[in-house]
């Protein structure tokens, strides 16, 4: 991608409206921009980070099993009359109606109609377990919607549903879902901890919610140290072994952790003082295990082994992709700005060029670009007709983990100089070096 070409209005100013370091780098770069209260463009430069995150959490969610599908943002009042929960969702439901008066609503969350999906046509415990996901728009009509797309009105969710005939089969679904979220979010560079938490209005007992420490997290939570040593279940799982998942369920589980609506002073204080860690987090994922309260009341059955009719064992699983960009960038910036993992950078390598019109220059910043956009890199090419120092600067701002830099001087000799962004190393070598460096 050819800067010059590119469209990524960035600001010279820090925006006075944000708060936290992320909302103020997102509105900096001209990743995102507020298009009414919590409600916010993807603009191209975060599409590019938002899409690889979904990536990421699509290939680990298919890995343990579950299957995509697409369900619309519009929902029928109908099938939450069904649960009972349209009355009980109270004031954070968008409610609206068609032009036949019909009352609709825009979904905050998909158990209904995927529930509804499942009885039309799952009959049978043969067809069990399955677990269906989407990556869609959600609406919640937060009272307090704030610090940019960390908490919207509209945001993204990655939500997954998963049918089981037995308690036994439900509690093996939710084990998956919780050996993939700690996959997913190692593989975005965070580290986030299980805690034990409140179901509020999506209901059940057992229900997890996946924290990211953050001084400017909106929980509060406490944990044990240990969970900065626990290992990551790896790419080798696998998803059909019940005890191998009970086995990492159970390990990262063995620690107290806990949110603060969920926290046991007396649990927490029976840990030795130097192993307690009170702190913020920033909650990126939260899964539910709630039985058959929708399958119940809704008719979702299967026919059992003994040819009984039985409602199924349900469990949600969401992730917030929308507040994941955030997230990192809460946990990897300096004061020059973002320092993307590699995972979900918008880019692999930006090549700088010091003087734009200058034929050395420019030849060399062809020849990079295009090697390295045909090795299959995300190259941005920075050919804007600007001052270095102010490309040194939108390099840093933007946060990609690779610069080339060609200028005139060492140019001649036929050298560049590669920075990594993140440890600020320099490195001097020929062209054709950093080519073959940045290729892989
Ligand atoms: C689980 C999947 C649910 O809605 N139903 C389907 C269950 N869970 S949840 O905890 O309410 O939300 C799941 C994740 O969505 C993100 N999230 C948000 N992100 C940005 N702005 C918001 N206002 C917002 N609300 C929820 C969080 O990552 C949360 O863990």
């Amino acid at each position: 991608m050819r800067l010059s070409r590119y469209f990524m209005p960035i600001l010279k100013e820090n925006p006075k409206e944000a708060e936290i370091v992320s909302h103020r780098l997102m509105l900096r770069t001209g990743m995102i921009r507020q298009q009414s209260q919590g409600i916010y463009s993807w603009l191209p430069l975060g599409k590019r980070v938002l899409d690889k995150v979904n990536a990421i959490i699509r290939e680990e969610q298919n890995r343990s099993g579950a299957i995509e599908l697409l369900m619309p943002t519009l929902q029928s009042a109908e099938l939450w009359q069904e649960s009972g929960r349209y009355d009980a969702y109270g004031k954070e439901m968008l409610r609206i109606k068609d032009r036949q008066d019909r009352p609709m609503l825009y979904g905050p969350t998909n158990e209904e109609m995927i529930t509804d999906i499942f009885r039309s046509s799952v009959k049978s415990y043969k067809d069990l377990p399955l677990n269906l996901y989407h990556i869609q728009l959600k609406f919640r009509d937060e009272i307090r919607p704030r610090f940019g797309t960390m908490r919207s009105r509209e945001f993204m969710m990655k939500d997954a549903y998963s049918f089981d005939l037995t308690l036994e089969g439900a509690v093996h679904s939710y084990n998956k879902m919780f050996a993939a979220y700690l996959r997913t979010f190692n593989r975005l560079g965070l580290r986030a901890i299980p805690m034990r938490a409140d179901t509020g209005p999506i209901g059940g007992n057992l229900s997890h919610e996946f924290i990211i420490l953050a001084d400017t997290g909106e929980s509060e939570v406490f944990c044990h140290k240990d969970f900065v040593n626990f290992d990551i279940p790896g790419e080798d799982t696998n998803f059909d072994d019940v005890a191998g998942l009970k086995s990492i369920f159970d390990k990262w589980t063995s620690v107290y952790a806990a949110t603060s609506e969920m926290h046991d002073e007396a649990a927490f204080n029976a840990i030795p003082e130097g192993d307690r860690l009170s702190a913020r987090g920033i909650e990126v994922g939260h899964i539910f295990y709630f039985g058959t309260k929708y399958s119940e009341p809704m008719g979702a059955k299967v026919q059992g082994p003994d040819g009984k009719e039985h409602a199924v064992h349900m469990g949600s699983y969401g992730i917030g992709p929308t507040r994941l960009v955030p997230a990192i960038i809460e946990a990897s910036h300096d004061e020059n700005g973002i320092i993307w993992p590699e995972s979900v950078a918008p880019f692999d390598v930006v090549v700088i060029n010091m003087k734009a019109g200058d034929q050395a220059c420019d030849e060399a910043c062809e020849t990079v670009y295009a090697a390295l956009s045909k090795a299959g890199r995300d190259v941005l090419y920075d050919d804007r007709d600007e001052r270095a120092g102010t490309k040194f600067a939108t390099a840093d701002l933007i946060g990609v983990p690779m610069q080339i830099i060609v200028g005139p001087r060492s140019i001649a000799s036929g050298e560049v100089e590669v920075k990594d962004r993140k440890t600020g190393a320099r490195e001097t070598m020929t062209v054709e070096a950093a080519i073959n460096r940045l290729a892989g």
